[in-house]
């Protein structure tokens, strides 16, 4: 698989030098959405997983019954641990730009904070973000520039820089033991430079 991680950091290196000052991403998305998702700009697409595909490298339970119109298929998160109720995880190797933008869209049931871990391999920490008041029952569309709204788990006050390596992401909720909900994500899609 080298050469094809060769391919990304030379296309993310590319699309770098281009547009500088692009336009803040809002921090949070409570926007429900319904239709399509729209294309993120010019940038490259370092991560795309619609789960339509028989296999692939996630971890959960797919879905069939509650998916967004357009797509067949979604991935639920799991109770398989002792802390988080819920959890799912896409896994991707990739290289972080100057701006890596991740977009996916959630379903949640209850009204409970959805945290969003990205491992970044070269910090040895996640990066973490919560959607702190999701919207419950409809599914909606997170945008989030995750250079500037992630921050390290351990509290510290690093960020992700460009060139990090990054090896999948995690969708988190409730507590084991207390919480019970359905916790479905779709159309996950990190992607780097670009507006
Ligand atoms: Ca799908």
């Amino acid at each position: 698989m080298r050469t094809s991680v060769r391919v990304v950091v030379l296309l993310t290196m590319v699309v770098g030098t281009g547009e500088a000052g692009g336009q803040a991403t809002s921090p949070a998305g409570t926007q429900p959405v319904a239709s399509q998702p729209a294309g993120l700009g010019s940038g490259q697409a370092l991560l795309r997983q619609d789960f339509e595909a028989e296999k692939g490298n996630w971890s959960g339970r797919i879905v069939t019954d509650n998916v967004p119109p357009g797509s067949e298929r979604a991935l639920a998160a799991v109770a398989n641990e002792t802390h988080w109720a819920r959890r799912a995880t896409v896994t991707q190797r990739m290289q972080a730009a100057d701006k890596t933008v991740l977009r996916l869209r959630y379903f949640i049931s209850k009204d409970i904070p959805l945290t969003i871990y990205i491992f970044d391999r070269t910090q040895k920490d996640n990066l973490r973000y919560d959607v702190k008041e999701p919207v419950v029952g409809k599914w909606t569309e997170v945008r989030v520039n995750i250079n500037v709204e992630f921050r390290r788990n351990d509290g510290s006050a690093g960020r992700l820089a460009a060139g990090d390596q990054l090896s999948g992401i995690s969708f988190l909720a409730g507590k084991t033991g207390v919480d019970e909900f359905e916790l479905v994500v779709e159309d996950v899609e990190v992607v780097g430079g670009g507006r």
